[in-house]
């Protein structure tokens, strides 16, 4: 196989740049060290581990099964880890990170500590120009984004957090250096999604008082977190080509997480009796494996939401409060959030709720926060407040495809989001974006995600270096049939009725794209759609040998090329 070429032959420093060391970098580093490539891997980050690095609050733990949550490309890299419990917590999978960085062997392609700050396209050489945090940059011929899509701390305006005389930390950047000890400490929480639930339940009963601001109720349904036996284990290793056949043929991709009965399908009865069921189960059960149109169907989601809004008021015994946690909204139209005993710690003496849409917030205080009926005293403000999810990340690198253009105008500024089956755009030849918009990203097992996307560049890339192809590009017609084929899929659902990070609603002035930001039909049905383009030589791509490889003014001349067979 020869190696990736320039136009003119200038020979770059690296065949390849990845950015991020989270799961995706680490996998993509590996896939592409195997086609030959020199490929450089930088790290913001003074260790690998991406989200698990960065995300340390106490509580933190995955919503997807350990078992599934795993890279399964290599059985011997499989049956070396074993996991202790259903869903890990953060350290493990930090160790796990690590230990697949050991196992493969990826530490001496990784710089860390280095920031990405821009990506330029230069039209004249086909390189991308990486520019670094220290001021250097760095030239390769093929740019891969592995940044992962909730990566971008979303630190909300509040007025008067500057003055707070306590520690502000957020969940997102949790200090690694021990500092954040909030035991017997007056702590506030604010945000109640995945990481304030998860935050709010781990410290109850540490602090000395907990006060939890909380903008808008979560379903927030039992993980039933539970050790795992060595029988299971050991299956699981035993049998992991069928773990593999169930991931890659599910919904989520995840065994056992989906059925194909409606809620329509059962009388009130016996549909309690399945709801219950999937609740005690714990973890996806309740939503995934009871029925299946929940997020298709006002109907069968009032069924659902009902049912948590009635477990909300059996289990918290202070009316009001179990009022104010109760959600309005459609049924999982916001990422569903998992925590065992979430709903319990409000009947604490030592928690006390704040629903901001009856006791907002004014300002923050040198000694603690002022709402609109009381003061509340604290040590430490934990925000919880989320993520400029999906584009942020990569909007955060100054990126220029052709003749300058930067991702952002290419993308409207988020308002106009499209990619190419989530791994390419036009515009931007030779980038490629792990687990990118319009990916399955956010909306299925993300290991399995990152597995599925990175086996296909690397086969679209060995495509390329096979044909001596210089240039691998989406075209603008194959990545605005994708873009609206999954706003397509979307609209079909409840989820675009509810504003959430999903949609970009979560960020202050945030545009909201016309496109749908993630893929939401599945690992199967993605897989397949990969598969297809895979099967007619990677259609919608444009592979340019270099005989044929438009210079920039010529594309400027020309518009949007033909493609070419190699
Ligand atoms: P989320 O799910 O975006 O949750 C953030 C929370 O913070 C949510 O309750 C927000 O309320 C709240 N928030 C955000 N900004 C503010 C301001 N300005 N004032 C008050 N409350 C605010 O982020 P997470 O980190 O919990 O989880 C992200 C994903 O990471 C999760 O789904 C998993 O996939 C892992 P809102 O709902 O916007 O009213």
């Amino acid at each position: 196989m020869s190696r990736p070429r320039t136009r003119h032959n200038v020979t770059a420093d690296y065949d390849a740049v990845i950015v991020g060391g989270g799961f995706s970098g680490l996998y993509a580093l590996y896939r592409l060290r195997g086609l030959g490539l020199r490929v450089r891997l930088f790290e913001r980050g003074s260790g690998v581990g991406g989200t698990w690095f960065w995300n340390r609050y106490p509580g933190l733990q995955c919503d997807t099964e350990s078992l599934s949550y795993s890279f399964t490309f290599s059985p011997q890299l499989y049956r070396g880890w074993t996991w202790t419990s259903r869903f890990a917590p953060q350290q493990e999978i930090l160790d796990y990170a690590n230990y697949v960085t050991d196992r493969l062997d990826l530490l001496r392609d990784i710089t860390f500590n280095t920031d990405v700050e821009s990506a330029h396209y230069d039209d004249l050489t086909n390189q991308w120009v990486v520019g670094l945090g220290d001021g250097s940059e760095v030239t390769c011929t093929y740019f891969v984004t592995a940044v992962g899509p909730l990566s971008a701390a979303n630190v909300p305006r509040l007025e008067g957090l500057d003055t707070f005389r306590g520690q502000v930390l957020h969940t997102g950047q949790w200090p690694q250096d021990g500092s954040a000890d909030l035991t017997g400490k007056r702590v506030a929480v604010i945000g109640t999604g995945s990481s304030g639930v998860q935050v709010i339940t781990a410290l109850a009963g540490r602090v000395d008082q907990l006060v939890v601001f909380q903008r808008t109720p979560q379903y927030v349904m039992p993980t039933r977190q539970r050790p795992l036996a060595a029988q299971e284990i050991h299956s699981s290793k035993e049998n992991l080509a069928g773990l593999v056949e169930q991931k890659l043929s599910s919904a989520f991709g995840a065994p056992g997480a989906s059925t194909h009965r409606s809620v329509f399908d059962d009388g009130p009865n016996e549909r309690m009796r399945v709801l219950d069921e999937g609740w005690n189960l714990g973890a996806q059960a309740f939503p995934l494996a009871t029925y299946n149109d929940f997020l298709t169907n006002e109907e069968a989601n009032r069924v659902a939401s009902d049912f948590v809004r009635r477990k909300i008021a059996d289990i918290v015994e202070d009316p009001m409060t179990a009022q104010s946690l109760m959600p309005d909204y459609y049924f999982g139209t916001k990422r569903p959030v998992q925590a065992d005993g979430y709903y319990e710690t409000y009947n604490r003496d030592d928690v006390h709720l704040v629903d901001t849409r009856v006791e907002a917030i004014e300002t923050m205080t040198p000694a603690g926060i002022r709402t609109s009926a009381a003061e509340y005293g604290l040590d430490a403000i934990i925000l919880a407040t989320g993520f400029d999810a999906i584009t942020g990340p990569l909007f955060s690198m100054d990126i220029q495809g052709r003749h300058g253009v930067t991702l952002r105008e290419k993308w409207a500024d988020g308002a106009r989001v499209a990619s190419y089956l989530g791994v390419a755009t036009n515009g931007f030849p030779n980038m490629f974006m792990v687990q990118g918009p319009q990916s399955l990203s956010v909306m299925a097992n993300f290991l399995c995600g990152i597995e599925v996307n990175v086996d296909w560049i690397t086969g679209l890339l060995r495509r390329a270096l096979a044909s001596d192809a210089v240039q691998v590009e989406a075209t603008a017609d194959a990545e605005t049939r994708w873009a609206q084929h999954c706003q397509d899929l979307v609209e079909k659902t409840l989820i675009l009725k509810t504003p959430s990070w999903w949609t970009g609603a979560n960020i202050e002035g945030k545009a909201r794209s016309e496109f749908f930001t993630t893929y939401p039909g599945g690992v199967a049905e993605y897989a397949k759609a990969l598969g297809r383009a895979e099967d007619n030589d990677y259609e919608g791509f444009l592979i340019r040998p270099a005989r044929t490889a438009p210079s920039g003014d010529q594309q400027t001349a020309l518009g949007a090329p033909a493609p070419v067979s190699a």
